[in-house]
Formats: C-alpha cells, sequence, structure tokens
C-alpha cells in the first residue's frame, strides 16, 4: 500500500457534518435531552478543546467560524468557479494541478459542502485512517509490513496510484505541504497513444495482477476497459507474464517523469489518479517532510470536462 506511517499529528480532523465510519454521529437526541455528570461535562468540554486545537493545527487560517461560501475564483470563461471545481477540471485535463488558493481544510470542506451536481466520498486509506492523513518518511523497520515504507524505507518510492488495494480506488488524490520541501513529488501521466507497442496495450488491459487488500486479495490488470490506471507495486503482485513486462514498465516510467516541487507553505497538488501515477523522491535527507493527503471519489467524474480526444493504439 502507498502509505507511510500516520504521524501522531495526524490525530483525525473531522469538520461539523462529516460522516464517521459506522454512522456514528456525535450526540444523538435522546442523549442530549439528559443532563450531563460532572465526568461527561468535563470530557465534552475536553472533546471540544482538542476539536478546535485540531481545528486551528490543520487550518491557520480562520477557519473556527466556518465559512458561509466555498473559496472562489473567476475561471478562464469568466464565470464563477469554486476552487475545487477548477482543480478538478484542471487535474482531469492535464493530469494534474496545483493552487495555493485554498488550504487542504478549505477544500475538505468544500467537497463536504458542494451542491452542485457532484458529490465527493472520502476515501480512506485504512478504515482506521483519518479523512485527511499526514504521511511522514518512515524507516523500513517502523514501517507497517508490505508497505511501500516497508520495501523503500525514507528512500524514493516507486511510481503508484493510491487506493490500489480499493474495489474502487479514488479518483482524485489532493496533497499538500505545509512547508517547503526539497523532495519532490514524481508524476507520470499514463497515455495509450504513448505507449511502446501494441502489445504493451494488449499487456496492460490483459495481464494479471494480484492485489492484496488487508486480508483478502483480488484479481485485477492494470489498465481496465473503462480507462483506469490501477498499479502501485506495494499491493499488486504480477500473477502472470504479461502482468509482469507491465509491472517493468511502469517502473521504469519515472525516468520520464515530471518532478512536482513543494515551493510554496500550504500549496496543493491535484492529481488524477487513475491517469497519473506519483512517487515521493529520496527522503533520507528530509524524515520530518510531512504531507497531507486527501483522496476522493466524484460521484460523477466523467462529467468533469474530460481532456481532449486522442487516438490511442487499437485494443486488440
Ligand atoms: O510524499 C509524496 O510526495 C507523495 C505521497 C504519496 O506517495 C502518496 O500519497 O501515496
Amino acid at each position: 500500500m502507498s502509505d507511510y506511517l500516520i504521524s501522531p499529528r495526524s490525530s483525525e480532523w473531522m469538520p461539523p457534518n462529516f460522516s464517521r465510519p459506522n454512522g456514528d454521529r456525535p450526540s444523538s437526541q435522546s442523549n442530549s435531552r439528559r443532563k450531563p455528570s460532572r465526568h461527561q461535562t468535563d470530557t465534552l468540554a475536553d472533546n471540544r478543546l482538542q476539536t478546535e486545537r485540531r481545528w486551528r493545527h490543520i487550518s491557520p487560517g480562520n477557519l473556527l467560524t466556518p465559512r458561509a461560501n466555498p473559496a472562489r475564483k473567476a475561471g478562464d470563461n469568466g464565470m464563477l468557479t469554486t476552487v475545487l471545481e477548477k482543480l478538478l477540471t484542471d487535474a482531469r485535463q492535464n493530469g494534474w494541478s496545483t493552487t495555493t488558493d485554498a488550504s487542504l481544510a478549505d477544500l475538505a470542506l468544500e467537497a463536504e459542502r458542494y451542491k452542485r451536481g457532484l458529490s465527493f466520498t472520502h476515501v480512506r486509506n485504512r478504515p482506521t485512517s483519518p479523512p485527511i492523513e499526514v504521511l511522514t518518511p518512515t524507516s523500513s523497520d517502523n514501517a507497517p509490513a508490505r508497505s511501500l515504507s516497508a520495501m523503500h524505507g525514507e528512500g524514493p518510492q516507486p511510481l503508484h496510484t493510491d487506493g490500489a488495494h480499493h474495489q474502487v480506488p479514488p479518483h482524485i488524490v489532493l496533497l499538500s505541504s505545509r512547508q517547503i520541501s526539497s523532495v519532490a513529488t514524481w508524476l507520470w501521466r499514463f497515455d495509450t497513444a504513448q505507449l511502446p507497442s501494441t502489445s504493451m496495450h494488449h499487456d496492460l488491459l490483459h495481464g494479471v495482477f494480484t492485489v492484496r487488500s488487508g486480508r483478502s486479495c483480488f484479481l485485477s490488470p492494470a489498465w481496465t476497459h473503462r480507462e483506469q490506471l490501477r498499479y502501485d507495486p506495494g499491493c499488486m503482485e504480477p500473477a502472470d507474464d504479461r502482468a509482469q513486462r507491465v509491472a517493468t514498465f511502469l517502473n521504469s516510467r519515472i525516468e520520464h517523469g515530471t518532478a512536482f516541487s513543494w515551493t510554496t507553505p500550504g500549496q496543493v497538488l491535484a492529481i488524477d489518479n487513475r491517469r497519473v501515477t506519483h512517487a515521493r523522491g529520496d527522503a533520507v535527507n528530509e524524515p520530518h517532510r510531512t504531507i497531507e493527503r486527501l483522496a476522493l471519489l466524484v460521484n460523477d467524474w466523467s462529467g468533469v470536462n474530460k481532456p481532449p480526444l486522442r487516438r490511442g493504439l487499437p485494443i486488440s
């Protein structure tokens, strides 16, 4: 799986109305009628304080009073669009996009409240992961078994898509760094028009990988007829020769990747996770680097502007 350890700073942050696992809402009506005991009052006050601290921690901006409207920006066509819409549209068109107009916490809130046709579901890496995960380089010894960190430690990681172990991987991955970092995130865009051969296209569609997902596993090709890329060498193992060729091909693409540099604190990078692979560079010299990550499923991703049609290799 494409994760490092979740640092202690990743204490769960949730905007109001955020749906929790198992649907456990903060308070039920019957509870709220009962007078809380002294102990309960103290605990409630503590919880509230902690929530506010987390809130401040996640967004140094004035998010204690949630905004009435999501951050808005004039789009190319002169219409007002939300920052999230623009990010998504650009990522869909170009593979990835970036903004400094909103923090990751703002965008999480915006995804939560978005009411214009699309809706978003947060995809957690593991059932216990918070919606916004904080990723830090982790040595092989301290990393969870079978994670990319267990395989590569703080060194450079291989290109992968996020959530490849989920039956339905996220459409979009938002990464953000609060600090400038000299460790780049490498990006490589999959494009059927630029494959080395027709047979590679065939291998991508028909090579079978075993995908480990928790205690179970399932089979999947790396590229599906629905034109979605799934690839993470941390949780996917080639089960036949075709998949082996695919793995060799995708692993070698790092040489053709683009380095995304974290030059502005708070910058957000949006990645089209079903078309673009990404990888952290070598973090041995920056062991305290932190990246925040939010993964989203978009209920009508096909409705978000598609890239212009390109002629692909024929599917044989
Ligand atoms: O840390 C980075 O630059 C990339 C993060 C990453 O690889 C991931 O989200 O899986």
